[in-house]
């Protein structure tokens, strides 16, 4: 099985960060902003089974300039995680335009989406102590960390996070299946 998963946000959010955390690459030590996208591959072990799931990691640039391109962004894709920074001030305005066109106005469902806060706050902490965040976002499966010095907690959520896609791909080919 092969998994398409976007990430999305606002620009220097973390996304490039991520994508290099997950995949075990080293992170830059400068901002380099991201031209449209990069795609990294990594590797998840099913644990049900322990058959293995090919993940690409769609790191995109959270520049409205490459909006032409959301389309193909978009195209096939399974997941979402969105990145964004409470602490900076225009950030939750931009991730609801993000989650406006991926989400709201497309047919991936909210449980398919991950809404990480990386502002920072210390460890594993949940997101009662932020800005309240708008109320469609409220049902996303969220978390609050430092990408990089939690990575142990980012890559242990980011595994649940695909186990429970993997199952919604699967159960979505049976019914397809039981429906011919
Ligand atoms: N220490 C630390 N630095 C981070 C973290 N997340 C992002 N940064 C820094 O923040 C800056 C922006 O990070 P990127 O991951 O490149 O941002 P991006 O969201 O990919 O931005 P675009 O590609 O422009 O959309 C870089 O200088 C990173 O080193 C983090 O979790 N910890
Ligand atoms: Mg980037």
């Amino acid at each position: 099985m092969k998994l398409k998963i976007l990430i999305l946000g606002p620009i220097m959010a973390g996304k490039t960060c991520l994508a290099n955390t997950l995949c075990d690459l080293t992170p830059s030590e400068e901002y380099n902003p991201t031209q449209g996208v990069r795609i990294v591959e990594c590797e998840h072990s099913y644990s049900v089974d322990s058959s293995k799931t090919e993940i690409e990691l769609w790191d995109t640039s959270g520049d409205h300039k490459f909006e032409t391109v959301w389309p193909a962004f978009q195209r096939d894709a399974h997941g979402i995680i969105f990145v964004f920074n409470s602490n900076v001030h225009n950030h939750i305005s931009e991730l609801l335009l993000f989650y406006d066109y991926f989400v709201t106005q497309s047919d991936l469902n909210n449980h398919k989406c991950w809404l990480i806060d990386n502002s920072k706050s210390g460890r594993g902490g949940d997101m009662t102590n932020g800005p309240t965040l708008p109320k469609q976002l409220a049902p996303l499966q969220q978390k609050k960390l430092d990408i990089q010095s939690e990575d142990d907690i980012l890559k242990r959520e980011f595994n649940q996070f695909v186990s429970s896609l993997i199952r919604s791909v699967q159960q979505s080919s049976n019914s397809v299946l039981g429906g011919l």
